[in-house]
């Protein structure tokens, strides 16, 4: 990365989108001519590299994939996310075949990961414009903190909310690892790609973004959002775990939405006089 290119970091208004949302989209983040180099570079494979593999180690300067993560908008949402110096877990190329017939069933890529203060990301790069009949990755907002059993989440069908991705060449999507998504069917004549790239952060996960709008209302109304899926008792588990992670997060000991988690940890050490 050149010195005009820093990493634009995320503000704290999208950091909490995220922490919501489960995710964070960049429409067209990545430009033309390397959208149309990725097709070839993705066609031809892509060689899987050791887990914990530095990013240098991994993607060499001048890699298809470095270049990718140079893009300031990306380096600063990955700085943002899970900061300096993160560890490969692993990639893949995830390709829906043209008129395949079939969707893949919804899952959470690691379900059996209950951290309430650390997460990895999936950086999810779609090369080419994603039509809705292409097979576009299906995902359920909010659903990141909701733990279940793997093959439970196949048997959901159709959550209110979810949302098939639809978008212009050149996105990147950072997804929570515990957000539930499913590659769809592609109904289109034209094969979809997508590389995706699992990240572990090496740090602690603490206001690695920029914070100067900690205090703007918005983050608190970003972190209130409820999606239609939410059962009115039971998504207030969602909330509370969103409360967990932005503590965590900020190291703001006292954030709460509706006093739940202040609620839950009231337990008084004093006995009765
Ligand atoms: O192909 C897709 O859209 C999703 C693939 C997938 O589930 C994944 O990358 O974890
Ligand atoms: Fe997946």
């Amino acid at each position: 990365m050149t010195k005009s290119q820093q990493p634009t970091l995320l503000s704290s208004v999208r950091m909490a989108h995220f922490v919501a949302h489960g995710s964070l989209r960049l429409d067209a983040a990545v430009p033309a001519e390397t959208n149309a180099e990725a097709i070839e570079f993705l066609r031809r494979g892509v060689p899987g590299v050791p887990f914990g593999s530095k990013v240098p180690d991994a993607y060499p300067e001048g890699s298809f994939p470095r270049r990718l993560l140079d893009i300031p908008a990306v380096a600063g949402a990955l700085r943002s996310l899970v900061g300096p110096d993160p560890t490969v877990d692993h990639h893949a190329v995830h390709i829906r075949e043209p008129r395949e017939g079939q969707a893949q069933p919804l899952h959470g890529d690691a379900i059996i990961d209950v951290r309430t203060d650390a997460f990895d990301v999936q950086l999810m790069y779609y090369p080419q414009d994603v039509t809705l009949d292409m097979g576009g990755t299906l995902s359920v907002p909010g659903s990141h903190l909701r733990r279940t059993n793997e093959s439970d989440t196949g048997r959901y069908q159709n959550l209110l909310g979810q949302s098939r991705l639809v978008c212009p060449a050149g996105t990147v999507v950072f997804l929570h690892h515990g957000l539930w998504h499913g590659g769809r069917r592609n109904d289109s004549d034209e094969v979809r790609y997508m590389f995706k790239i699992r990240f572990n952060p090496t740090v602690r996960q603490r206001r690695l973004w920029d914070t100067s709008d900690l205090g703007d209302p918005r983050v608190t109304e970003e972190l209130s959002t409820t999606f239609p899926w939410y059962e009115p008792a039971t998504g207030r588990l969602e909330l509370y775990n969103r409360v967990l992670l932005w503590r965590s997060l900020t190291g703001d000991a006292s954030f709460d939405l509706e006093r739940w988690v202040t609620r839950v940890s009231n337990r008084p050490q004093e006995s009765a006089a």
